[in-house]
């Protein structure tokens, strides 16, 4: 079971010194950002630390089933914007990770986390992409759904993270342009062309949802994020809005999003959509993805693979601060 929310607000508040957490509380209250050097209470620093480090994770983990497809890419122009388009999760990934070492974290500590598969990061990167379509449908809907969930990031009161997100959010969203305009484009052509774009929808729309992370009845660190403002909306108020911009874009596309449930709710003005399969989620969170080892053998790989390139860096770095002190 996890602890309640009145359980850890009183845990924090046992813990901390009352005026350094209530100065802090009103400084947050006020919108102002907290910095590396500021106070802050323990597990500000901790909720931080796991969710800044689980999302550099997913970055990286995140170039893994895009760039599976570099080789393979329809055209030279494709396989340009797809290389770019992969490099920009590695640069995120690198921002995230110096983000969350300002916590007091190391990068080893946190890459050791993910390759003993003590971190998580998003479910969504346990799927595998079977066909070109699906190069457009994680644009399309993979990166929309990120963008949803990290334009409010930007105002998260953490400055690191929020100065991170600023320039993570202007490359999301030619991203998203892109992965929309190979489903264009597709959609445009030729009936197979066109049955695998709806193939791809059908396969990505269920885990992009998924995404956003469980119902908030049952998300046991929202109410606490919230008010921090780590999080400035909740997990249900960024599927609803990510369900409302996508379907007229999957109708434009000509395409059925593959949900019986999902009808326009002209009172709530609002889709009304179907329930997730949580059992599913929580498959995939416990490391239980279809192709959840791949993934991880790959990151272990490259980076036992890539350690000269550290040792190389590391080197260079020494003999410059010797020419330096000199
Ligand atoms: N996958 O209380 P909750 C990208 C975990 S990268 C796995 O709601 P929280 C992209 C959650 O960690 C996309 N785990 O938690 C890259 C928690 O477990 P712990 C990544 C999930 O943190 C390349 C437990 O479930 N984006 O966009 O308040 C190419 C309970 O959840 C997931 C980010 O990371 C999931 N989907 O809310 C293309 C954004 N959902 O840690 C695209 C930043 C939940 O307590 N992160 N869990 O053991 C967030 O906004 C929040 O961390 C979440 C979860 C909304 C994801």
């Amino acid at each position: 079971m996890y602890t309640t929310e009145l359980q850890k607000s009183n845990q924090v508040r046992a813990i901390e010194d009352p005026e350094k957490l209530a100065a802090f509380e009103a400084r947050v209250a006020a919108d102002e950002f907290i910095e590396p050097k500021d106070w802050m209470p323990e597990a500000y620093r901790r909720t931080l630390t796991r969710q800044i480090s689980q999302h550099a994770h997913s970055e990286i983990v995140g170039m893994l089933p895009e760039g599976n497809w570099i080789s393979r890419a329809p055209s030279l122009r494709r396989k340009a914007i797809l290389l770019a388009k992969v490099q920009d999760e590695a640069g995120h990934g690198l921002y995230l990770y110096s983000a969350a070492e300002t916590l007091g974290t190391s990068r080893e500590e946190m890459i050791e986390a993910l390759h003993s598969g003590k971190a998580k990061y998003s479910t969504i990167f346990n799927y595998p992409t079977l066909t070109w379509a699906d190069i457009g449908a994680i644009g399309w809907l993979v990166d929309g759904a990120a963008i949803m969930n990290q334009v409010p990031l930007q105002r998260t009161s953490y400055g690191p993270y929020a100065r991170a997100m600023v320039r993570v959010c202007k490359e999301e969203s030619f991203h998203q342009r892109q992965g929309y305009e190979i489903m264009m484009a597709m959609c445009a052509g030729t009936a197979d062309q066109k049955r695998m774009a709806q193939d791809a929808l059908n396969r990505w729309w269920w885990p992009s949802l998924m995404m956003f992370g469980p119902p908030d009845a049952d998300s046991p660190n929202t109410a606490q994020s919230m008010r921090w403002r780590i999080k400035r909306e909740t997990n249900d108020e960024l599927r609803q809005k990510f369900v409302d911009i996508t379907v007229p874009q999957a109708e434009a596309l000509g395409l059925k999003v593959p949900d019986p449930a999902l009808e326009w709710n002209e009172a709530r003005g609002h889709y009304d959509f179907g329930e997730v399969d949580w059992e599913e989620f929580y498959a995939v969170v416990r490391g239980e993805g279809p192709v959840a080892k791949e993934r991880m053998a790959a990151r272990r790989e490259a980076w036992e693979e890539g350690a000269w390139v550290r040792d190389a860096a590391a080197a260079y770095a020494e003999k410059q601060a010797a020419k330096k002190a000199a």
